[in-house]
């Protein structure tokens, strides 16, 4: 296959020489803009695409769920160009059609096929979350401002070149997770972020809803857990907690663009804010009181208690009750007030009761010392030896903190973020394999990877923005492209044309000076 061969001399060719004066050259294709690279790629000779006012987006009829993927591309495309992209179920010459093909199963749960030529752009899938992927791909293959919020430039030339691309995901679980516990984020910046892991194919939102800081869910049968340990955060602003209806509004919004929402509760640790609304479930380490600061470790639920289990019950039971994703996070990390035996038994009840309510159970990797069923997963973060107990035959999500910690400062001048775990600059975030950078973790024990984004120096979503961009394209592009696809000389040139991308969407980001932007 002459895939990667192509691919590559897209992305040197030129075909637009650039004036003298100009700054330093863009990649000189379209095709040589996308981020995760597709798994094969080929340029086409023929004529492009070319976008008009009398363009549609042709969806099968009866198939609501692509018409919605649609309005959500043409909501994009329709400030920018001024078209209207009506969504219809009638062929149309110049359209963007995008069709499920049930004889399509290679193409699995979010591959896509993807053709454009001079005439007709095709985006086949074989379900529902590939037709969403394909966009992505589509409106990377678009010039940047697409992205416009005016349509300010009534000449531009809205192409996508003449290209054949058949794509589909290394990795099952590609995701990122925010901590709104140490500080809070309200359900709009939420939304920003699951934007971001749109655009780069990402399919899982891990949020981290409690922790010694703050509790930030609402429990109706425990409405104190909340309203007493919701009411600061870190440094000691005001905090704040998702109501179940706003927890519902980012989970249908996640859901429209085929990501899933992992919702974590972390215990038996991180629980000081809970024990604030329900001290007689500590075991008096500290009192309980609100926390501002940063330690970790410190506090934990008395796990001898009937009590610790019945509040353990009503949070998973409502959780769950409006969660449609499998997973529950129940943490299980850094845990310093309990014996090795309290932990384990500790674990092993909440892997019950987590399962009882229809969900596998997540934790962080020190839960891997109990007892686990298959269905359970693994988070790595630290801890090595997390191989020696791959035995019970489940899976490891990868989210080594070396590699793959979005708090972590890019160089030591880095304002925002921490520094325990390392610096990553950008390329640290791309150049390695997952498969092999754990002994005895080899790709098939792995279901994806995960880059946490800790929030105990992240005040808002700006911060926020200015730690994933460009780590999280990076890391999307790790755990969506075939290793043998992937180079970082390519990654750091594909990667510097969607600055004005991120400009034009009000999106932060660090500028690394590791690539030419
Ligand atoms: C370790 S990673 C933690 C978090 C901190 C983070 C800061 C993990 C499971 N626990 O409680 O926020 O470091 O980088």
């Amino acid at each position: 296959m002459t895939t990667v061969l192509a691919l590559l001399l897209a992305g040197c060719g030129g075909s637009t020489p650039a004036p003298a004066t100009a700054p330093a050259p863009r990649p000189a294709s379209p095709t040589a803009r996308l981020v995760p690279q597709p798994a094969s790629l080929v340029a086409d000779a023929g004529e492009p695409f070319v976008i008009t006012a009398a363009t549609s987006i042709v969806v099968d009829a009866g198939n609501a769920e692509a018409a919605r993927t649609a309005e959500l591309l043409a909501a994009i495309m329709r400030p920018s160009t001024g078209f209207s992209f009506r969504v219809t179920t009638t062929d149309a010459p110049n359209s963007i059609t995008l069709r499920i093909d049930a004889n399509r199963s290679a193409l699995g749960a979010e591959g896509y096929e993807l053709t454009s030529a001079a005439g007709a752009v095709r985006v086949v899938a074989h379900q529902q979350a590939g037709l969403y992927r394909g966009t992505q791909t589509l409106r990377q293959l678009l010039p940047f401002n697409i992205e416009s919020h005016m349509n300010s430039d009534a000449k531009a030339r809205w192409a996508i070149p003449a290209v054949t691309i058949a794509d589909q995901p290394r990795f099952a679980w590609r995701g990122a997770m925010l901590d709104v516990a140490r500080h809070f984020f309200t359900v709009s910046e939420v939304k920003q972020f699951v934007d971001l892991l749109a655009l780069y194919k990402m399919n899982t939102l891990h949020l981290h809803l409690a922790d010694d800081q703050g509790w930030r869910i609402e429990i109706k049968s425990r409405p104190q857990l909340a309203n007493m340990g919701g009411v600061t955060q870190v440094g000691g602003g005001p905090g704040g907690f998702f109501t179940q209806a706003d927890y519902s509004e980012i989970v249908r919004y996640a859901a429209e663009r085929y990501i899933v929402v992992v919702p974590e509760i972390d215990m038996p640790a991180h629980i000081n804010a809970a024990l604030v609304s329900h001290p007689q479930l500590s075991c008096g380490k500290r009192p309980a009181a609100l926390y501002t600061g940063t330690e970790v470790g410190f506090s934990a639920f008395c796990v001898d208690s009937a009590g610790t289990y019945a509040l353990i019950e009503d949070i998973v039971r409502e959780l769950a009750a409006i969660t449609p994703g499998p997973y529950f996070h129940i943490g299980g990390d850094e845990v310093q007030a309990l014996t090795p035996a309290q932990y384990k038994m500790f674990i092993e009840r909440a892997q019950d009761i987590v399962n009882r309510h229809g969900k596998q159970m997540v934790g962080w990797d020190e839960i891997h010392k109990a007892t686990l069923k298959p269905s359970s997963l693994i988070q790595h973060w630290a801890d090595d030896s997390l191989a020696s107990s791959l035995g019970y035959g489940g899976k490891v999500i990868m989210s080594p903190a070396k590699r793959m910690y979005l708090d972590m400062k890019y160089t030591a001048s880095t304002e925002l973020g921490l520094r325990w775990a390392a610096l990553i600059e950008l390329r640290d975030a791309y150049d390695w394999d997952p498969a092999t950078y754990m002994k005895g973790v080899p790709e098939r024990s792995i279901i994806g990877l995960e880059a946490p984004l800790w929030s105990e120096t992240v005040r808002n979503i700006t911060s926020a923005q200015y730690l994933m961009m460009p780590r999280l394209p990076a890391i999307a592009e790790v755990a969506w492209t075939p290793q043998a696809v992937r180079s970082w000389e390519y990654f750091r040139e594909r990667i510097a044309g969607h600055a004005p991308r991120w400009h034009l969407m009000g999106v932060n980001f660090y500028r690394s000076p590791q690539v030419d932007w």
